[in-house]
Parts: structure tokens; sequence; C-alpha cells
């Protein structure tokens, strides 16, 4: 007799995302003709660059050929991109090895993924908020208990707040996976290598693992902020990396990413390798490969004309959360994140619940963003707005906060 997996059971509520989209569209029936504008989801909204297209072209075009014909790849990815992304590290002192960098279809898939290489036993801990992914994985595969009011039972949650600069102390306890997203989504804020080095000496003295998501590194301007975990000392030994071209090379849509799975990272059950051949085993069981056509989108991201492009691209982005920034403070709304980060996260007015500003932003602004509480209870309180969108949408959405929010 079949059975279904019942921690889908535990899940608190509908995923965040679907449940803004339906109430946008909930809004847009009620109001037909009215224009809403999206700050919600970060996806970006501008085109390919050239640089990437033509990789993407040649990557179709190299498919139309018998001499370049290609099938099925690597699961692990393309040795160009693997070297590409090597290099790029290298470039700021890191010496990772090609083979130590897996290639995917999304930091997405593979930070919920990663768990399942890790002993169901293990106590997982949360910066909170945080991508609503991280959590709802360890959900699924039974790593929790129930939801309650503050949370899941068993989770450790490590409060993101303004005290602390929204970045968390480190565990009170003993705990053996830790995600941290640098820079954060959604609070914006960005990691220094200090606040990164309390974690992974605790990492290193208590054998555990991080999961370190950087998916928005591009766009730290501040050079003395690190981009990667690797920047810190000994994180070799107790960090896993994610990153992704969904929003360095600005496409979504295209879909794909990189883990670093270094083979000197170990648990207290394993000796150095062990890891890196755990996820070369499951990513192989799993998975065939991101899409060929697309790896060579990737490696002309990696061109020096192809990082040119995409590097102003994001600053086209950063512009955005600086107007952003600057409209929401012209209100007196106080804001956090957006230089370097393409999140602006600010604190509700009148002290309005997460989903109460939510509606009133809607019907007051036609303007949609994320609420904070659906990252995690520290959420609660605080709003999200993305800086991915046309700059004239952004204009718009700013102009009709600062005059039509009753506040
Ligand atoms: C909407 C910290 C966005 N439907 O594109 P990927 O899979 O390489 O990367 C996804 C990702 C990974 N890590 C972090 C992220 O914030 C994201 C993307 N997050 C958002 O608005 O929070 C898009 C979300 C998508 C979803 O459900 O994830």
């Amino acid at each position: 007799m079949a059975r279904i997996n019942t921690n889908y059971d535990k899940l608190a509520a509908g995923y965040l995302f679907p449940e803004i989209a339906r109430r946008t569209n909930a809004f847009l029936e009620k109001n037909s003709g009215a224009q809403v504008l999206r700050l919600g989801i970060g996806d970006t909204t501008e085109p390919i660059v050239p640089a990437v297209l033509d990789g993407l072209h040649a990557g179709v075009d190299a498919l139309g050929k018998t001499e370049s014909y290609s099938g099925y790849g690597p699961s692990e990815g393309i040795n160009s991109l693997r070297e590409g992304l090597a290099s790029l590290y290298a470039e700021r002192g890191l010496t990772l090895d090609p083979s130590e960098f897996f290639v995917s279809d999304g930091a997405k898939s593979d930070s919920a993924n990663i768990q399942g290489i890790f002993s169901d036993d293990c106590v997982v801990a949360v910066q909170d908020p945080a991508y609503p992914v991280y959590v709802d994985s360890n959900v699924i595969s039974g790593r929790t208990g129930k939801a309650y009011d503050n949370g899941y039972e068993g989770l450790v949650y490590m409060p993101c707040t303004e005290e602390n600069g929204f970045f968390p102390d480190i565990p009170d306890r003993k705990v053996d996976l830790i995600y941290i997203c640098s820079p954060n989504n959604p609070t914006g804020a960005v990691a220094t290598k200090e606040q990164l080095k309390t974690f992974v000496d605790y990492a290193n003295q208590n054998k555990a693992i991080i999961f370190y998501d950087s998916a928005y590194a591009s766009f730290i301007t501040d050079p003395e902020l690190p981009r990667s975990i690797y920047e810190v000392d000994g994180a070799e030994n107790c960090a896993i990396e994610f990153n992704s071209f969904s929003k360095t090379a600005g496409f979504t849509g295209v879909r794909l990413a990189w883990t670093i799975v270094p083979k000197a990272c170990v648990t207290e059950d394993s000796e150095p390798g062990k890891l890196h051949a755990l996820w070369t085993r499951r990513q192989n069981t799993f998975f065939n490969g991101a899409a060929n056509i697309v790896q060579a989108g990737g490696v002309a991201a990696l061109s020096p004309e192809g990082r040119k492009q995409t590097d102003e691209q994001v600053s086209f982005y950063l512009e955005n959360a600086r107007i952003i920034n600057e409209g929401l403070k012209s209100l007196d709304i106080t804001t956090y994140g957006g230089g370097n980060a393409p999140y602006v996260w600010l604190k509700t007015p009148g002290e309005l619940s997460s989903w109460d500003f939510f509606d009133k932003l809607l019907n007051e602004c036609h303007v949609v963003g994320t609420p904070g509480s659906g990252f995690g209870p520290a959420g609660e309180g605080f709003f999200r707005l993305s800086a991915f969108g046309h700059r004239e949408n952004v204009e718009k959405a700013v102009f009709s906060i600062q005059e039509s929010l009753k506040i």
C-alpha cells in the first residue's frame, strides 16, 4: 500500500510566492484595469546582455553541426565552465579545483537538495528571516516537528534583527547544519569577514557544516565585504557554497548555477573527499546536467566582455535599489539593505503586520512587495521590496508610494 510523505502536511502555509500571486490576482479581479507595479519576487527584467546572448546562440548553433553536436554531458558540468568558475575565484586569491565546482540548473534546487547527503538526525539552524527553501526542504525531509506560532519544533532559529545588524550570533547550542545567506535575502545585509569567521570557527569546532548561499554576491560593491565564504580562513573545511548565474548574468529563466563542495570539507564521521564524493553520487543519480546551450551562455558570461556587460546590468538594479531607498526615506520609513544587495528591507510603518502592510500597499498604491513574515518569525513587522524591475516601473512604484500611502 503506497503512503504519502506526511511531512508535507507539516508545511505551515502555502509557499510564499504563490500566495503573493493569489492575493495580487484577487485584487486585479476586483479592480479590473488597475496597473499593478511588481516589486515582489526577485526576478530579473532586463534583456540578456549581448555577450551572453552570443554565447547562447553559439550553443544552439553547435547542436546543428555533426562535428560540434553534443548530447548528455557530465552531470557536474562541462570542463570549460568549471575551469572558468575556478579562475573567477582564483582572481580573488582563492584556490579551488575545477572538480570542486558542480554546475546545476539552480541555486534553489541545490540549496534544497544538499540536506539529502546528511543524516536525518542533524540539527538544523537557519537565519531568521531566511529564503523559505532552506526551512521547507528540511521540513519535508523530516528534520523538524510541527509548525507552531513562532516556527517549527526542532529547528534552531537565529534571529536577524535591527539590534544585531541583521546578522546573528553563533547558536547557543550544538547544531549540525547551518544556513547562511549573504548578501541576504530578504534583509539585504552583507556579512563581514569577521562575522563569517565566528561561524566558521564554530563549525570547525563542532564539526558542523555551513551552507552558504551567495546567489547575490555580484551585487557587493564594497571591496571590504567577502563575496565568498572561502575568503575566510578555515571555511574550506566546513562550508559548502551556492551561487547562481540567475542574478549574476541576469537570466533567471535560463537556469544555471553552481555549488562548491571542497574536498577538504568534512563532517564528524567522514574523511576529506567523502562529502565531495557523496554530492557527486547524488548529482550523478538524480541529475543529468544543465542544458548544454545554457552552459555555453555561462561560459560567455564569464568572458571579459560578458563580465563587463553583466556588471553594468547589476549596477542598473543597484540604482533601482537606491531609488527605492531614497523614496521610502523621504516618507520617514526606516529601510535597510539595498547598497550591496537587490533587496530593500523596510520596517512597516505604524507597526502594521507584514501581511497588513502588503494589503495596504496593494490597495492604496497598487504596489506588490513581499511580507517579511513569509521569511520567518523575525520577519514580522518588516517588508521586502525587490530592486528587479524596469526603471520606469520602479520610479512609478516609488512615486505611487510617495503620493498614495496613508501613513
Ligand atoms: C521565486 C537566496 C527569489 N520562484 O535562480 P536560482 O534557483 O539559481 O536561485 C534562486 C535563489 C537562490 N538563493 C536565494 C534566492 O533569493 C533565490 C531566488 N529568490 C526571491 O524573490 O526570493 C526568487 C524566488 C522563485 C522561488 O520560489 O524561489
